[in-house]
């Protein structure tokens, strides 16, 4: 029908023309209703191919959870598509009128799931994520320069609590804050408050944060806002990790003792991908010579902070995300998840345990465990990477006392995204025993490697009888792991 267009004209120009022609016939037929399978098969092709392999394999990295279908339903909505700069109310662009009743909700869905007052407390809900979200609660309350103190990353802490190497100031925060980190005591594995007390008293930092990546005990919240009230010093408490625990109320709460609370919404608060910032708000004090009140002066320092200091427009979809999320946090089933998440963390430090594995403070009252895997000869990048090859998903990570970063002799465990796929106590047994059998891969590979890490992993691909062991374990592990369902995949 093409060529019946452009009968009578140059061959160059019938062909630009036919190019054209097709082109258009191409263009008027999108319409924008078509599936992402139809629209990019490219694209479609390695979501799933994602998909799957969430599917198939075992996922134990503490921070990653799956988030249920109605939160993806609303993280793919149309409130993706909406400018909505400023807060409800006071907005820079015009049809926010929906978009106003959207962060209301979730501002108030935030509140509740975490048993605050809007007298006491307050929150913002547009951070991107947890590292804006700390990055703008600093920002709001110091002055560059000022003074924080962080747990120090190799023992657990996050790198927005101000970490730095002997030769560099790595985060952000180190480089717009001095930073001085406080520790574990590397022979209990649990953080060393008297430390922290007397390095807080001759540092005099403007704000102590209380919050761990990698830490599997529960914080002392209260001895926190003592150190911090000896030294006049703001308690920001980073809950990122806990956020679903303490909305279950299975672990004590940051709220009692903190002045701010920052959290992600995707870890075991099994959100959209998002960050929050809760605020106190109202009466702080009285002043002893005047009888006078004294308030809280975050609220707008905070809400300057997020925007127009940091961010522009809200991602109203992740808002909503999380709203999703929050309504969720407050169901018995939500209670029952995060208890069944901390009975298997549980399980499954024991069964190291029994298999012999050390763990950093040797156990858990999380959804994590740290292994020291010192005491097995090896070191998190090399066993990570079998697991990797098996489809086990954990991460590597730094244990008190370790040099490297890149390669730390632990490895970070967490129990909230296989119990959102109904995993409980015994399958996390199963589990570890398929960790070991990974274990003793890397051991052998490890000898037959020597000691570079890039021959090591060679090996795993080269080596026929270690390709044969690996490949027995990931057939165990998709036989097991595809027996589960997946909260929000259509094929479960
Ligand atoms: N990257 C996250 C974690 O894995 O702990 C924290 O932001």
């Amino acid at each position: 029908m093409l060529s019946v267009l452009v009968p009578f004209v140059s061959s160059n120009v019938r062909q630009g023309c036919r190019r054209a022609a097709i082109l258009h016939c191409l263009m008027s037929r999108w319409t924008g209703q078509e599936t992402l399978e139809q629209d990019d098969p490219e694209m479609w092709a390695l979501i799933h191919e994602e998909k799957m392999r969430q599917k198939s394999g075992l996922e134990l990295i503490a921070s990653e959870n799956f988030a249920s279908r109605a939160v993806l339903d609303a993280l793919g909505s149309c409130l993706n598509n909406k400018y909505s700069e400023g807060y409800p109310g006071q907005r820079y662009y015009g049809g926010t009128e929906v978009i106003d009743k959207i962060e209301l909700l979730c501002q108030k869905r935030a509140l509740e799931a975490f048993n605050l007052t809007s007298s006491e407390w307050g929150v913002n809900v547009q951070p991107y994520s947890g590292s804006p979200a700390n990055f703008a609660a600093y920002s709001a309350i110091l002055k560059p320069h000022d003074r924080i103190m962080g747990l120090d990353l190799p023992h657990g802490g996050h790198l927005t609590h101000g970490f730095m190497t002997d030769t560099k100031r790595v985060s952000a925060t180190s480089i717009f804050f001095e930073s001085m980190p406080y520790r574990l005591d590397v022979n209990t594995g649990l953080i060393d408050y008297d430390m922290l007390y007397k390095t807080a008293v001759l540092f005099r930092p403007q704000l102590i944060i209380a919050g761990t990546s990698a830490y599997s005990r529960l914080l002392d919240y209260k001895r926190f806002r003592e150190i911090c009230d000896e030294v006049k010093a703001v308690l920001l408490a980073d809950m990122a990790h806990i956020s679903g625990l303490v909305a279950a109320q299975v672990i004590p709460s940051p709220f009692e003792y903190a002045d701010i609370v920052t959290t992600t919404t995707h870890k075991t608060l099994r959100g959209g991908r998002s960050g929050v910032i809760f605020f106190r708000r109202g009466t702080k004090s009285v002043d002893k010579k005047t009888g006078k009140p004294i308030e809280y002066d975050y609220e707008s320092r905070i809400n300057n902070s997020v925007f127009p200091s940091l961010q522009g427009g809200p991602h109203n979809h992740a808002i909503a995300s999380v709203a999703v999320a929050l309504k969720q946090a407050r169901t018995p089933e939500f209670r029952e998840y995060q208890s069944q998440v901390l009975r298997n963390a549980k399980a499954m430090a024991a069964a190291l345990v029994e298999r012999g594995y050390a763990l950093v403070s040797g156990g858990t009252d999380t959804h994590l465990v740290l292994v020291d895997l010192r005491s097995k000869g090896l070191d998190g990048a090399r066993v990570e990477s079998v697991f990797n090859a098996c489809h086990i998903t954990a991460n590597k990570n730094a244990c008190p006392g370790d040099r490297s970063a890149l390669n730390p002799s632990g490895l970070r465990l967490g129990a909230p995204a296989l119990t959102s796929r109904q995993f409980k106590e015994a399958d996390f047994i199963k589990v570890v025993e398929m960790l070991d059998r990974g274990v003793a891969i890397a051991a052998e590979a490890k000898i037959k490697s020597g000691s570079k890490i890039k021959d090591f992993r060679d090996l795993l691909s080269s080596d026929p009888d270690i390709r044969r062991q690996l490949q027995d374990l990931r057939n165990d592990v998709h036989n097991f792991a595809q027996k589960f369902p997946m909260p929000g995949f259509d094929d479960h």
